[in-house]
């Protein structure tokens, strides 16, 4: 179950293909998130269109929607207190050009298209996109 204390997150293709699935995975619990659920997977051209629906109509829709299919992705949960919003913070604004310093996205996103790390909106967010990708025996 996740709980107003957890988030979701997805590490992208981008930092997969780069080898960042290690240091952005030690830079997240030296942070104090917890990882209570995590695999390696994919998405369908239809998911990815779906969880990045709300931005349908813009004009780098369909670059987003090859790039979130072009490989395989990290996909967790995560737990801590004041999750959502913590771990917002911790991955830095969506251009990494923009991102604070140490944050993932400056220190290991490459375009502001291909930014490494996605995490969730909200709390309802984080439950629904961490219940698309794990089941409940999956979730600890
Ligand atoms: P995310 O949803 O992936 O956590 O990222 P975010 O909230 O920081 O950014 P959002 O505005 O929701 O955009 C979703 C993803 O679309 C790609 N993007 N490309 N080329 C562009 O101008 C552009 N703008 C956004 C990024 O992969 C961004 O994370
Ligand atoms: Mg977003």
């Amino acid at each position: 179950m996740i709980t107003t204390n957890r988030t979701f997150t997805m590490i992208k293709p981008d930092a997969v293909e780069n080898g960042y699935v290690g240091p952005i995975i030690e830079k997240i619990t030296a942070a104090g998130f917890k990882i209570v659920a995590l695999k390696m997977t994919r998405i369908s051209r239809a998911d990815a269109r779906d969880f990045y629906s709300e931005h349908s109509e813009r004009s780098f829709f369909g670059e987003l929607v090859e790039f979130m299919t072009r490989g395989p992705i990290v996909v967790a949960i995560l737990q801590k207190e004041n999750a959502v919003a913590d771990f917002r913070a911790l991955i830095g604004a969506t251009d990494p050009a923009e991102a604070a310093e140490g944050t993932i996205r400056k220190t290991f996103a490459t375009s502001k298209g291909e930014n490494a790390v996605h995490g969730s909106d909200s709390n309802e967010n984080a439950t629904k996109e961490g219940n698309f990708h794990f089941s409940d025996r999956e979730k600890f």
